[in-house]
């Protein structure tokens, strides 16, 4: 149906577009979703709900939200019964962020074979795969995500000797790599971008958007994420580069198919040499419409970002996701989780839905804050609202698709220390989110620390602080915020909380990660939360997660079993259980600080695992405990 403003409110919604994005602006405002099927709101026409905020959205809003909206026709599949066996729907990976890995020279920067030195202790934890962020040759202005060339690693890890060493190390271990696929953008270092810039009627110069622009501004009011514009001048040539992120991240232009051959003649160079996939990064970016117009200022104040909704789902996304399957991915059968800021649940269906040839699974991000924050705010995050998300992806994706789990990337201050920052309860807590994480639908994701009990840092100051997202930001507060203010709200969100080096040995010189100067300060000081004593001591969060990995593993209906909620009102309460044939466990969590009654019918559980030693009918602060069902007789 070809929306217009004659059409209504409900059927906007009933488009995947138009669901996913209502949803997405509700939760930016946090309107509960129920607003939308009001009766009143539901059957109210465009041009009605025009009118009545006119005030608030201004003329093109809803132009854009039409056209947004009419440019997907197709619907996700609701037949398709996802049963595929897949090894990546069985494993446990395990990102590891190299430069904070584990350093082999004393240079201070995680390297290769820091990692490789480190494979037993991944096997001790029992994960199986391994999600590698960039390790490619780079200027490093976004540590590694500003590619410089693609079939050479950056100095500072190692060299391709090493890669190829650690490939076959990880092989002698059973375990697979992904590697970061980084094609939305190179480095500005890239030969193609020097080759562009040296020369406007090189072919490569067409790899990327340039843009004239007549008045003195950039071509469009597109904002970069790392602050200011997404338009950089090139005064040589008298045109304008667009850079999504930082200015050494140069946008690849899609539309050319010369680079588009490139970019998959890259991907099966890697593929031939043995890794498994790829986490593709914000890959839903990669498809820009012809024109490049301004971003609506409404949608850009509440984003955050001016012009996101030209090209957060482009107009050939589908198109190009599919030759990179078809081309690339199938002929080695290589797996493809996409990173895709903004994507919702029915575009996730249209992206990765095992029936469209696109990607096999992607992370969304809904979950990580609560509705109507953002990251660099400061607040305490409910946990009921992920069990919320839980309920509802469950629901209404995970019947055809497949989900990832996860709570921490190196994009990300730690999750747990938004939740609760009282030391005694912290342990807890980390179980409680490991048990969810291990004994749910989807496929875990572990980010390197989770397993040690690695919280967000005491930074003293800027001074602490490496990461180009944060230092322009702050910079950008400064403009209206005190020192002080600004440097709270970068507290809040920096990437860098995550991205500080592993604590292997809290005795030992930074923490046993280099024998030099770390390239970014570790301020953790609680000598618990380390490698050497969580892997020592019982009942460390260590264990837990080993625990769990283990039970995982041994336990076919964890990964393929069914998903049954119980007590689905009731608040604090996460219970569900996994269903196959022969077997059912139950999962039982009190997402609270506080105690809460336990509805469990004792005897006909048996318990397998508690982040308490001992149960009763009460359950005490983030209680976790997991039952499996007995035999009848
Ligand atoms: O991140 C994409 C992304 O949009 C965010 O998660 C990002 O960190 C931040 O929110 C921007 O405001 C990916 C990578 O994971 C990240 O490390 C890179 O910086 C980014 O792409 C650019 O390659
Ligand atoms: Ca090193």
């Amino acid at each position: 149906m070809h929306l217009t403003r004659k059409s209504r409110v409900k059927d906007l919604y009933a488009t995947p577009i138009g669901k996913d994005v209502i949803d997405k602006l509700l939760l930016q405002m946090n309107i509960n979703k129920r607003w939308i099927s009001n009766r009143i709101v539901s059957n109210m026409s465009v041009k009605t709900l025009e009118m009545l905020l006119k005030k608030k959205v201004g003329p093109d809003f809803f132009d854009v939200l039409l056209n947004l909206f009419n440019q997907e026709s197709d619907i996700p599949s609701v037949s398709y019964q996802d049963d595929v066996k897949q090894w990546w729907k069985e494993a446990v990976f395990y990102q590891i962020y190299p430069r904070s890995f584990c350093d082999s020279n004393g240079d201070g920067i995680g390297d290769i074979q820091g990692i490789i030195s480190k494979l037993d202790y991944l096997v001790s934890l029992g994960v199986n795969a391994v999600w590698l962020s960039p390790i490619y040759d780079s200027p490093n202005d976004d540590n590694g995500y500003d590619i410089r060339d693609y079939f050479k690693v950056l100095d500072e890890f190692g060299s391709m000797d090493d890669f190829d060493v650690l490939l076959d190390e990880l092989k002698a271990r059973d375990m697979k790599l992904i590697m970061d696929l980084v094609v939305n953008h190179t480095s500005d270092e890239h030969v193609w971008y020097k080759a562009a810039v040296d020369n406007v009627n090189s072919p490569y110069h067409d790899y990327y958007h340039f843009e004239k622009s007549d008045s003195k501004m950039p071509p469009n009011n597109w904002t970069s994420f790392f602050s200011g514009s997404a338009w950089n001048y090139i005064e040589k040539n008298d045109e304008y580069s667009l850079h999504l992120f930082s200015q050494k991240q140069v946008d690849l232009n899609w539309e050319c198919e010369a680079m588009r051959t490139d970019i998959i003649e890259m991907i099966k160079w890697w593929l031939d040499k043995g890794v498994a996939g790829f986490r593709m990064d914000v890959i839903n970016y990669i498809s820009k419409p012809n024109k490049l117009s301004d971003g609506n200022v409404v949608i850009g104040e509440l984003m955050g970002y001016y012009g996101i909704e030209h090209y957060f789902y482009g107009p050939k996304l589908h198109q190009y996701l599919k030759q990179i399957k078809q081309e690339a991915f199938l002929p080695y059968n290589a797996f493809s989780v996409g990173e895709m800021p903004g994507i919702g649940m029915q575009m996730g269906k249209l992206l990765t839905g095992p029936d469209r040839g696109e990607l096999d699974m992607f992370f969304s991000f809904d979950h990580l804050e609560n509705p109507g924050y953002e990251r660099f705010d400061d607040y305490q995050y409910d946990l009921n609202y992920y069990k919320s998300y839980l309920i509802d992806w469950t629901e209404n994706f995970s019947d055809t698709c497949w989900m990832s789990l996860f709570y921490n990337n190196h994009d990300n201050p730690r999750f747990i220390s938004k939740i609760n920052p009282k030391p005694e309860l912290f342990d807890y807590l980390a179980k409680l989110l490991a048990t969810i994480q291990l004994t749910y639908k989807g496929t875990p994701f572990i980010f390197q620390g989770d397993e040690i009990g690695a919280c967000n840092q005491d930074f003293e100051s800027m001074d602490d602080i490496r990461d180009i997202e944060s230092t322009n930001l702050y910079q950008q507060c400064l403009k209206t915020m005190s020192p002080q203010d600004a440097f709270n709200k970068i507290m809040a969100g920096s990437r860098d909380h995550a991205r500080v080096p592993m604590r292997w040995d809290s005795r030992m010189h930074e923490a046993g990660f280099t024998s030099g100067t770390a390239w970014l300060k570790n301020m953790d000081n609680r000598v618990q939360y380390d490698v050497a004593y969580q892997q020592a001591q019982s009942d460390t969060v260590f264990n837990y997660y080993h625990d769990l990995i283990a039970l995982r593993k041994a336990s076919e209906v964890l990964v393929y079993g069914d998903v049954e909620f119980l007590y689905k009102k009731v608040k604090h309460y996460l219970v569900y259980q996994r269903v196959s044939d022969s077997d059912v466990y139950l999962v039982e969590c009190n997402l609270s600080d506080g105690s809460l009654k336990s509805q469990v019918q004792r005897k006909d559980y048996e318990l397998v695992l508690s982040n308490y030693p001992n149960q009763c009918q009460t359950l005490r602060a983030y209680e976790s405990n997991v039952y499996k069902r007995r035999k009848l007789m």
